[in-house]
């Protein structure tokens, strides 16, 4: 009775703004910030009863990420610091849409019922919060305390400003009984980042690439964690711009990761004098990382090194270290099988799964999504995934990591500074460094920099890895995206009827022409992908599919 009416209470603080329908999408529910209280107060709820059914801390993150300053979006992190299970996603949906205090009521009683979430018996839960720098952030946090609160035994607790991956990473780390703060985060990264450094063959050292960098920040979390975590390191020169300071330009608006690998041009505040110069772009909560050099002082355009190729560099490094530790002229030589897996979507360059291919490398595809090449890249002993847009990170299973200590411990006392066990360490180092929870450009941008190093690489070397096909992206305006409906991890729709025919016909024409559309996950639109060996060529192609679309 008493979690009833404090359910009741809390709600009617909160209605629901009329004529909205909120839905969980790809990424959490996404909205105009001003639009959001009773949806983020609902999460907060949908929260709190995650954790009590889990008996672990769970996370809820206040972020729109890549998306303008006046929107804002609230999603569930998982005990395991992964996104929410999908099998949730209903239940959330309905809570956010839930239009009077007592249906939201009517569906917590009955979901805890299905769910057997015993409210109000002693147990408690724990829910860490964070938020980006968005202004209508501080006020949805509240909102998320509030849900939170209007659940017996729920304890939220704010763990302030953080980019997206912190949060996640802080879930893990507390679930599994590890050091959980901002500045163990740092100290992690720190550290690992200095292990891979001192493990960077002598012989490279003597021709080693600049180590000048300077990172965009999108005006959004992402600059300031880094000119912090900056402030523990050496090795590297870092300077950073967009980072959010007052003056100095608007949340995502044309800089960050989404704006320079979608519109491939020089974001704000970069110009003619960083020709040649290593660049990179965080999105505005740091979840996303691109790299790209400015070309030339007259024109405003990038070589752009994406998700792909960041995901190449870390494949051919990591390959590396698994071929050193299985070459039969090592001392105390031992097989060391480990499944390699890397996980893409359609949207990955076609150039770079021929690459990936071409080095023998076992290549699969999921739907758009972290949610799903997250769980694909599980499967394997290490998995790397990333999305073209920069989201990616590299998984190592519990029983890898186990035999990898096991053959550094054995190592270390019989053949301590062999090949061998150097390149035991370098994957040791990588599972640190790298955020096993989700997608981080900070913990991203460091190993790019480490394998930067090992291999002796400029980023113009990088880049020429291989050369992207030509592509072009569209959006199209529909009346209802969901009339579309995609298969085989996006690549074909089966409805409506007969168009895929259509598309097959039309990229027929086309020399390495591939072309597939998909409704957005995150955007009331369809989305339209083409590639072919010119750029002429994928845009002809792209601009004919949309006409069918409409
Ligand atoms: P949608 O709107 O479903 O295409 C976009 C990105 C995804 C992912 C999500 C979540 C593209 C083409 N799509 O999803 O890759 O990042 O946002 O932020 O970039
Ligand atoms: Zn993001």
């Amino acid at each position: 009775a008493k979690q009833r009416s404090l359910l009741l209470e809390s709600a009617s603080r909160f209605p629901l703004p009329s004529g909205a329908k909120f839905s969980y999408g790809t990424a959490g529910f996404r909205s105009q910030g001003s639009m959001l209280a009773s949806t983020v107060f609902r999460a907060g709820i949908l929260a709190a009863l995650r954790s009590l059914t889990t008996g672990s801390t769970v996370g809820l993150m206040i972020t729109a990420s890549h998306n303008p300053v006046a929107d804002n979006g609230v999603k569930i992190a998982d005990p395991d610091g992964g996104m929410m299970t999908q099998r949730w996603e209903p239940f959330a949906d309905a809570l956010a849409n839930a239009p009077y205090p007592e249906h939201l009521l009517q569906l917590v009683i009955q979901f805890s019922k299905e769910e057997n979430i015993t409210i109000g018996g002693g147990q408690s839960a724990q829910i860490l919060l964070g938020r980006d720098t968005r202004p209508s952030g501080e006020a949805l946090l509240e909102a998320a305390k509030q849900g939170i609160n209007a659940i017996i035994g729920a304890v939220a607790i704010d763990m302030g400003i953080l980019t997206t991956p912190q949060l996640h990473w802080m879930v893990r780390s507390r679930n599994k009984g590890m050091k959980a703060s901002e500045p163990d985060y740092f100290t992690q990264l720190s550290r690992s980042f200095k292990c891979l450094m001192d493990l960077v063959p002598k012989e490279k050292i003597k021709d080693r690439m600049d180590t000048k960098l300077v990172v965009d920040g999108a005006n959004g979390v992402g600059g300031g964690k880094l000119e912090e975590l900056k402030k523990m390191m050496t090795g590297l020169e870092i300077y950073v711009r967009n980072s959010g300071k007052k003056g100095e330009g608007i949340l995502n608006e044309r800089c960050g990761a989404d704006y320079v690998q979608k519109e491939k041009v020089v974001p704000c505040g970069f110009g003619p004098d960083d020709v040649g110069i290593r660049c990179a772009s965080f999105d505005g909560d740091a979840d996303r990382l691109v790299y790209f050099s400015v070309l030339s002082q007259s024109s405003d355009s990038i070589d752009l090194v994406d998700g792909d190729k960041i995901l190449a560099l870390f494949a051919v490094f990591i390959k590396e270290q698994l071929s050193i530790l299985n070459q039969k002229e090592n001392e105390l030589y031992k097989e060391f099988p480990a499944r390699l897996g890397i996980v893409q979507t359609a949207y990955a360059n076609g150039a770079s799964t021929d690459y990936l291919k071409q080095l023998g490398l076992e290549v699969v595809f999921t739907p758009t999504g972290v949610k799903y090449l997250h769980k694909k890249a599980l499967e394997y002993d290490i998995g790397i995934y990333f999305e073209a847009n920069g989201h990616g990170t590299i998984l190592f299973s519990e029983n890898f990591i186990s035999r990898l200590e096991a053959v550094n411990n054995e190592l270390a006392s019989g053949s301590a500074g062999s090949e061998h066990h150097k390149a035991a360490l370098r994957l040791l180092a990588v599972s640190q460094l790298i955020n096993q929870a989700v997608g981080d450009a900070l913990s991203g941008l460091l190993l790019v920099e480490a394998v930067l190093q090992y291999m002796g690489w400029s980023i113009q070397r990088w880049s020429e890895l291989y050369s992207d096909l030509p592509s072009r992206q569209l959006k199209v305006k529909v009346a209802d995206r969901s009339a579309v409906v995609t298969a085989n991890a996006e690549t074909q729709v089966v409805k409506p009827l007969g168009l895929q025919e259509v598309i097959d016909a039309e990229t027929a024409k086309y020399n390495r022409g591939r072309c597939f559309i998909r409704p957005s996950g995150t955007e009331d639109i369809i989305r339209v992908y083409a590639e072919a060996s010119t750029q002429e060529a994928a845009d002809g192609l792209a601009h004919s599919v949309a006409q069918h679309v409409d």
